[in-house]
């Protein structure tokens, strides 16, 4: 479910804030990395018709796809700026929550139940409640994420074969530890970025779900979709602290329906579309290569317990109880 909705639905009615009587619209601004075929983009419009719809027109909110107002960590800052409103962020979030790191531990999730329970639980709570006060965003609805894969231009099938592997990893700290345990030489760039890295071969790779593979076209500049499937998580769509409290109670409980409908919106293409990403790659040329995933999580296991701080660890070892 969405974070906090109140299940009635309104259209909100205010007093004028114009000296001509009118109702000044409020226009917020969404950025995301992906592109507008993504299921991000897609149910981020639905969103925004829905909140444009339930608080009567006073609030619109235009999207921007493909990292066009800069990349994740400059976005985040641009919110607290005030320069751009909502933004689509996971586990980069730990550079200033740290407990978001826990959104995209290597082999933590054992399944999508174990993950429904995470993040609709106790501790997903947790995890929202430290974003919205160390990061100044408010969580109003997630995507569930399809495994995070490898992608190379040779095979890498064990640990073994990544000696000299140069790749890109997000600005997520506890990637660069387990990835350099796995005896690759990661790198952090902005997800714009990794494209072009590729095709001058400035990096050999990097890794992502099939749907964000799909989406930069990674598939021009890369031939393996290496299954190590070492992160299956989620991400938050999310909008800054002061622009939502700035909102009035009403205008706030419409946002959270319309975050609500969304959530399930989002879901549905989620279920439909990611087999469809993985069958697109394969026309695109791109070869599944089935890995040695045991290899890879034993690899990063003494990263993980080396990165994460011991408050980061208790959250941890309570996501593999539940
Ligand atoms: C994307 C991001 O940049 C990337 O590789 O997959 O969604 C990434 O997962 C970020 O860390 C999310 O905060």
């Amino acid at each position: 479910s969405a974070c906090g909705a109140d299940n009635e639905t309104s259209t909100t009615s205010e007093e004028p804030n114009n000296n001509d009587g009118s109702v000044e619209t409020i226009q917020w601004k969404l950025a995301h990395l992906a592109d507008e075929n993504h299921i991000w983009h897609k149910t981020a419009l639905k969103f925004a018709d829905l909140v444009n719809e339930k608080t009567g027109g006073q609030i619109e909110i235009t999207i921007f796809p493909n990292s066009v107002l800069g990349g994740e960590t400059d976005v985040i800052n641009s919110i607290k700026a005030g320069t751009v409103d909502l933004v689509i962020s996971g586990e980069t979030m730990a550079n200033w929550a740290p407990k978001a790191a826990l959104m995209a531990v290597p082999y933590a999730f054992r399944d999508e139940e174990h993950l429904k329970r995470v993040i609709e639980g106790e501790i997903g709570k947790e995890i929202e409640a430290e974003i919205k006060e160390k990061v100044g965003l408010t969580p109003l609805y997630y995507h569930q994420r399809a495994p995070r894969n490898l992608t190379s231009n040779d095979p890498i099938n064990t640990p073994e074969d990544l000696k000299g592997f140069r790749m890109r990893v997000p600005n997520v700290p506890l990637f660069l530890s387990v990835w350099e345990a796995a005896g690759a030489n990661p790198q952090v760039m902005d997800f714009n970025e990794v494209f072009t890295g590729l095709q001058q071969g400035v990096i050999d790779g990097q890794e992502n779900p099939v749907d964000l593979i799909h989406s930069a076209g990674f598939y021009e500049v890369q031939k393996y979709v290496n299954e190590t499937e070492h992160v299956y998580s989620w991400i938050y769509v999310l909008v800054g602290n002061e622009q939502f409290e700035s909102l009035t109670e009403e205008q706030k409980q419409a946002v959270l329906a319309a975050a609500e409908e969304a959530q399930a919106y989002g879901q549905e293409l989620f279920a439909t579309e990611t087999e469809g990403y993985i069958s697109n790659l394969k026309d695109k040329g791109m070869i599944f290569n089935e890995v040695d995933q045991d290899a890879f999580r034993e690899a990063m296991l003494p990263a993980i317990k080396q990165n994460l701080s011991d408050e980061q660890y208790e959250l941890y070892e309570r996501i593999l109880e539940v």
